[in-house]
């Protein structure tokens, strides 16, 4: 008589984009932020020694290009290497497709525990494991079809896992695009799924299990808060996935209503706010400063900043709206900050257009060499 497959361990990772550029950050953070990434990681290859997973499932854009750079390349194999009792199986996506000479395609360049799938949908099996481990890959940077299609349907008393690259919709994309219907059909007990940078909860469409685990280290400011990958056991009507946290920093996005404060007072509004967070010294900070500012006022958000050297890194923005008497006025002024104020809401990241406008303001009060 057949008995259930007992249920397997393994360790879900997706959207590393390792040898990602951070060249924003400046020549010195760049390079620390590489190796932030490399860190994160070997934190990923430390769970897999303790946890000693049947697989690593990798669901693709593990590089940032298809043509990664060598310090990642060869940390890559050797950590893969390494781990003897893991089989490493890799869905490349959009951000490192299988294309001709990508680093996929590297002829004996990958060790025999690496399998990379390489195109269309794909069915390994492990019959000692009583799995069946389905993937595709992207061949190219876009994926219009469906790869997960409706073949993968299978009925047998196996544990079904898959590993693939897409994009989460209702409609049409061009990132391989996956419907909860697909899921549901699929008849997989586990999906491992990659692109959306954001993490996921375990989620379920039909009897399949399925998530995102999201990029293990933050690559910007839309990427905050706690990062990691999936570890765990899975099997036949099971999921039992925890979140390990790897990353080395955090992105923290925070927005301060300045409206009334000295910019001592806004100083230590800021120490304030970051000072709830654990490893404060080691994130990445953008301040966005929000609220009413008098038209006299002058706000330097450069100089806010530097009372923070103690922050692997600070960006203040100055989003605050200039109140002006004027405005309500019918004068040359009058006309100047409305026309100003419109064009600094169409385009905010533009700091230039706010000192235009205090300077312009400051000009026309001035009447300087007018004589009355
Ligand atoms: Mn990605």
């Amino acid at each position: 008589m057949d008995t259930a497959p007992a249920p397997i361990k393994i360790v879900h990772c997706a959207d590393f984009h390792l040898g990602a550029s951070f060249s924003s950050l400046g020549v010195l953070r760049q390079q620390l932020r590489n190796e932030d990434m490399q860190r994160a990681f070997s934190r990923v290859i430390q769970i897999c020694r303790k946890e000693k997973p049947v697989f690593l499932l990798v669901a693709g854009d593990f590089f940032d290009s298809p043509f990664p750079p060598e310090s990642f390349l060869s940390l890559a194999r050797d950590s893969f290497e390494s781990l003897i009792e893991t089989n490493v199986m890799i869905s490349p996506g959009n951000h490192d497709p299988a294309t001709v000479g990508s680093c996929w395609l590297a002829d004996g360049y990958w060790p025999e525990n690496v399998y990379i799938f390489k195109g269309q949908l794909e069915k390994l099996t492990y019959p000692g494991l009583k799995t069946h481990v389905w993937g595709a890959g992207f061949a190219e940077s876009y994926q219009d079809s469906p790869l997960l299609g409706t073949s993968a349907s299978n009925e047998d008393d196996f544990i079904n896992l898959c590993v693939m690259h897409g994009d989460l919709t209702t409609g049409a994309s061009t990132y391989n695009p996956i419907s909860e219907d697909m899921i549901s059909k699929s008849n997989m007990d586990y999906m491992a799924l990659g692109h959306i940078h954001r993490r996921t909860k375990i989620l379920r469409a039909g009897r399949t299990f399925y998530s995102y685990p999201g990029s293990p280290e933050g690559l910007g400011f839309d990427e905050q808060s706690q990062r990691g990958v999936y570890v765990g056991e899975v099997g036949k009507g099971i999921c039992n996935l925890q979140f390990y946290p790897v990353n080395q920093r955090e992105y923290c996005l925070l927005e301060l209503d300045v409206t009334g404060l000295s910019q001592s007072e806004i100083v230590s509004a800021i120490r304030t706010k970051i000072s709830g967070y654990a490893r404060l010294e080691e994130n990445l900070y953008s301040i966005e400063l929000v609220g009413d500012i008098d038209e006299d006022r002058i706000l330097s958000p450069e100089s806010i900043a530097s009372f923070f050297t103690d922050v692997f890194y600070i960006k203040v923005k100055d989003r605050t709206r200039i109140v002006s008497k004027a405005s309500s006025e019918q004068s040359l002024k009058a006309v100047f900050v409305r026309k100003m104020q419109e064009r600094i809401a169409k385009s905010p990241d533009d700091e230039t257009l706010r000192l235009a406008l205090k300077l312009g303001l400051s000009a026309l009060k001035g009447k300087a060499g007018i004589k009355a």
